[in-house]
């Protein structure tokens, strides 16, 4: 299959943008953002001050690129590792510390921010955002969803079931796979037997094209034009993004013990951010002051983050149990009593 590209290797362009300046500099402080964070993450997650955490270094265009593509009315379902997702839709820094700080206050996203909680067991989310596409078509509603998996999530039922009912009904889905190479320990030769999840697609009648995760231009780009079809009611699109996770599984996993490293190191030649500020630098957009000036602002933006996230209080114990379901059932009930929850 054909892989969409704009950028080669080392970010130099291979044909004209379709964006303008302003939008391709933007396009690229996001990306930095999201790296931005992943950095700080690892590090808040060595000191003990985050608990678990699942990297996305090297599929930063893949997320950001994809998300870049939604208004802010569409909405994005992530599966666990979609941080550049989180962050790229609006979910305030301080929230998504919280979050991994497993803090109740990081749980229920804002209102105003049309994200779904992350979600780890794996897949479940699909048949979740095709039912939320299939509302908006069902009320008249233009906005888009878009659903963020992992290639291991393709092998799970849901994905199927997903892909099944988006089809049928023409529901305005991006299913948008980070074919990362792996899943835990798991490559995604493991996965299927045909070369591309994008073929898969073709079993249920939906377009499924096949773009360079690592060029954020490819990416952006062909989520664009995917919304674009989901909006005028020509229905799901399956974009397969081919990346590489170059970083652990989680900060708990160790990919040493399942892997030949010098596969990342591969792969880190191509990696996303500096082929994306290569091409900026290519078109006459950047230079290592306008750099220097957004990792200044990208730190700042961070600390107030973090100060913020610290002075959140302590949970209280039947937090836990607060927001599982709008009403609590008799179980919940009882657990919210044992852990001291007002009457
Ligand atoms: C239903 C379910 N089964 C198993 C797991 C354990 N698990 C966590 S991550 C993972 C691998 C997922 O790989 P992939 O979908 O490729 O996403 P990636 O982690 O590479 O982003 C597995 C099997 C899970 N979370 N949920």
């Amino acid at each position: 299959m054909e892989i969409i590209r704009f950028l080669d290797d080392n970010g130099k362009p291979l044909k004209d943008p379709p964006f303008e300046a302003e939008e391709l500099i933007e396009g690229y402080k996001a990306l930095r953002r999201a790296r931005f964070f992943d950095e700080k993450a690892l590090i808040l997650q060595r000191q003990g001050k985050l608990g678990v955490f699942p990297p996305i270094r090297g599929q930063e265009a893949a997320q950001v690129g994809a998300t870049l593509a939604l208004r802010p009315t569409d909405w994005a379902v992530p599966s666990y590792r979609e941080s550049g997702v989180a962050l790229t839709h609006g979910l305030p820094l301080t929230h998504l510390i919280l979050y991994w700080r497993a803090h109740p206050a990081g749980w229920r996203f804002p209102d105003e921010v049309r994200l779904l909680p992350f979600y780890i067991p794996i897949a479940t989310q699909i048949p979740q955002a095709v039912g939320l596409a299939h509302a908006a078509q069902y009320h008249g509603e233009d906005w888009v969803v878009a659903v963020f998996i992992g290639d291991g999530g393709t092998s799970e039922g849901d994905f199927h079931e997903g892909l099944n009912f988006a089809s049928v009904f023409n529901a305005p889905v991006l299913f948008v796979v980070q074919n990362n190479g792996w899943a835990i320990s798991v490559p995604t030769s493991r996965q299927m037997k045909v070369p591309h999840v994008a073929l898969r697609a073709q079993g249920y009648g939906i377009p499924g094209v096949v773009v360079d995760g690592n060029d954020l231009i490819a990416v952006w780009h062909t989520a664009r034009e995917a919304a674009h079809r989901a909006r005028n009611g020509e229905g799901p699109t399956l974009i397969e993004a081919m990346t590489y996770r170059i970083a652990p599984h989680t900060t708990s996993d160790d990919p040493k013990r399942y892997r030949d490293e010098k596969e990342a190191e591969a792969w880190l030649r191509k990696e996303p951010v500096k082929r994306m500020q290569n091409a900026l630098k290519h078109l006459g957009l950047w230079d290592e002051e306008r750099e220097r000036a957004l990792l200044e602002e990208l730190e700042a933006e961070f600390q107030a983050a973090l100060e913020e996230a610290d002075r959140t209080p302590e949970p209280e114990p039947w937090e836990i149990v607060e927001h599982v379901y709008a009403e609590r059932t008799p179980d919940l009930d009882r657990a919210w009593k044992a852990l001291g929850g007002p009457a």
